[in-house]
């Protein structure tokens, strides 16, 4: 039986419409769980909104709706926006649904149960934006001497009746955790996080009196849960807790909760921690990925410059985008976007290296050997040079992309696909046809084998573009997980059924900047 794989990206709040950074991890989330499909993984991939708390109360009074209109409204942008960037989820969760509220009572309980839940007082400083609570040392001072939080965000003293949270109990457990396993990646988030517990943790005030927009407090009528624990919780929802047996039996823990550099702490300091004290098995990593820049700076609403990510799609076709995202920026590190430099990539890998290679190959066996598929002819020594080329820069894609190393992997793929090319310009096919047909058989057909081994192996970032490809190469959709790599036959198989290659279109287009793109 396949291996399970869970998947989790963070649950966006839906207080406005997507923007780049929803795109970039939905996007990454993605490709993760297609490249662990086609490693033949059975895999359960989960995002969605996450739609309680101070911040949504406080948007949906200033457009006069209700919090539940408004998380109804925008929540379908988010699924609109995975529509849009051809993202392949099993489930959209909402964090409004009835089972969410079910589940997440459910944990509090078991927090209760085990004496980690005590009433008290708050006092202290809360940002809205940022749904966090923060110690006095942590805040910086903005213009005119405000207080801000570490994210620059704006805190307001807060005093209600809370319940808490004993998270200080768990500091040895968590360092504990951290030195023993690859729970906290990248390296640069993990030891942040550790510096932070081992400065002293403090119980965690959980909930909230003074407005009632959230899951309420079981037995505790006029409390509602802080939005974090609700938050958090979504991931063992979707798989149907607290019903332990079906899909949470056999996909949790969740083997990877990919999420943004700036909720690490909630990820990988209360989520462990709730777990343990509700005694549930602990998710396997927690991965930050970095922040996307627009031409280096941050996308805000004050700067004019957000950019809507289906709208990105449009201009640039998704595959485009979905390519240039992972090549461009070395994940867990920010990165940066502009018009350029996506069309600047798209054409100088997509277009101009592989789609090139991948139209000429088949134009020329349309041309010259009538679309025919040839077998059982000697290979020479430059193409076994080439297979094996094409092999490493294929086992590097894999093994980077299983590592997280997006790039890295994309970049082994091009080497491979520029081997090929190299091949093209020496083998000179066009002559051959003249000098020695037997010959160039023999190349074209090496071709047709390399394209379509270069094609399954990037399918899961360009995945449109590449079944247009396989299927003009007659590759059937059952045989286009990595597994089909390892698999001798299916060369002399295609050709068996007859198969004919026919006038070829290409699939990675040339972009243009858009007009008025300064
Ligand atoms: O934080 N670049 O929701 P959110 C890359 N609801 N990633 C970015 C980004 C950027 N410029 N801006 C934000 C929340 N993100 C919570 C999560 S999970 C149980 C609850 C990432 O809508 C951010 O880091 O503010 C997070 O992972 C995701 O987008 C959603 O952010």
């Amino acid at each position: 039986m396949a291996e399970p794989y869970y998947v989790t990206t963070a649950i966006s709040y839906p207080n406005g419409k997507p923007h780049i950074g929803h795109a970039y991890e939905a996007i990454a989330a993605d490709v993760i769980a297609r490249h662990r499909k086609a490693e033949g993984f059975d895999v359960r991939f989960q995002t969605g909104t996450d739609e309680h708390g101070l911040k949504m109360a406080q948007k949906a009074r200033d457009l006069g709706i209700t919090p539940a209109q408004l998380a109804t409204e925008m929540s379908q942008h988010f699924i609109d926006m995975c529509a849009a960037l051809n993202i392949e989820y099993d489930v959209f969760i909402r964090t409004t649904e009835a089972r969410h509220h079910e589940a997440t009572q459910e944990l509090w309980r078991r927090m209760e149960a085990n004496g980690d839940l005590y009433l008290d007082r708050y006092e202290g400083w809360y940002s809205v934006r940022d749904e966090a609570y923060y110690d006095e040392s942590e805040l910086v001072a903005g213009e005119g001497g405000a207080k801000l939080s570490p994210q620059g965000t704006p805190v307001e003293w807060t005093v209600e009746e809370s319940w808490f949270f004993r998270l200080s109990k768990y500091q040895d457990k968590l360092l504990e955790l951290y030195n023993s396993s690859d729970f906290i990646r990248p390296d640069t988030r993990r030891n942040e996080i550790q510096r932070f517990v081992e400065g002293g943790l403090r119980d965690l005030s959980v909930s909230r009196t003074s407005f009632d927009w959230g899951i309420k407090v079981p037995g505790s009528d006029n409390h509602v849960m802080y939005v974090w624990v609700d938050a958090l919780t979504n991931y063992l929802t979707g798989l149907g807790f607290p019903d332990e047996s079906g899909d949470y039996a056999k996909f949790w823990p969740a083997d990877l909760h990919l999420i943004g550099k700036d909720i690490v702490r909630f990820h990988t300091v209360y989520w462990p921690a709730f777990l343990m004290s509700a005694g549930l098995p602990l998710p396997k990593q927690v991965y930050g990925h970095g922040f996307l820049l627009n031409r280096g700076q941050k996308e805000s609403k004050s700067l004019g410059n957000v950019t809507d990510p289906i709208g990105l799609a449009e201009t640039f076709g998704v595959d485009a985008v979905r390519y240039f995202l992972l090549r461009e920026v070395a994940f867990g590190q920010d990165g940066s976007w502009s018009p350029e430099a996506i069309v600047t990539r798209a054409n100088a890998e997509l277009a101009n290296s592989f789609g090139n290679l991948a139209q000429r190959s088949l134009s020329m066996i349309f041309k010259n050997l009538d679309g025919e598929i040839k077998v059982g002819f000697e290979e020479s020594e430059a193409d076994k040079a080439l297979f094996a080329a094409v092999a490493e820069g294929i086992a590097g894609l894999r093994k980077s992309f299983t590592d997280l190393a997006f790039s890295d992997g994309l970049e082994a793929w091009m080497r491979a696909v520029f081997a090929c090319n190299q091949y093209v310009d020496e083998q000179a096919p066009w002559t051959l046809r003249k000098t020695d047909p037997a010959r160039m058989e023999v190349v074209l057909m090496t071709l047709f084998r390399v394209v379509r081994d270069l094609a399954i192996a990037v399918r899961p970032v360009v995945p449109n573009s590449i079944d247009k490809l396989l299927d003009q190469m007659g590759i059937a959709t059952e045989a286009r997980g990595y597994a089909s790599l390892a698999d001798a036959d299916w060369f002399t198989a295609l050709a068996a059924r007859g198969f004919k290659v026919e006038k070829p279109e290409g699939v990675f287009p040339r972009l243009e900047l858009p007009e008025g793109t300064e």
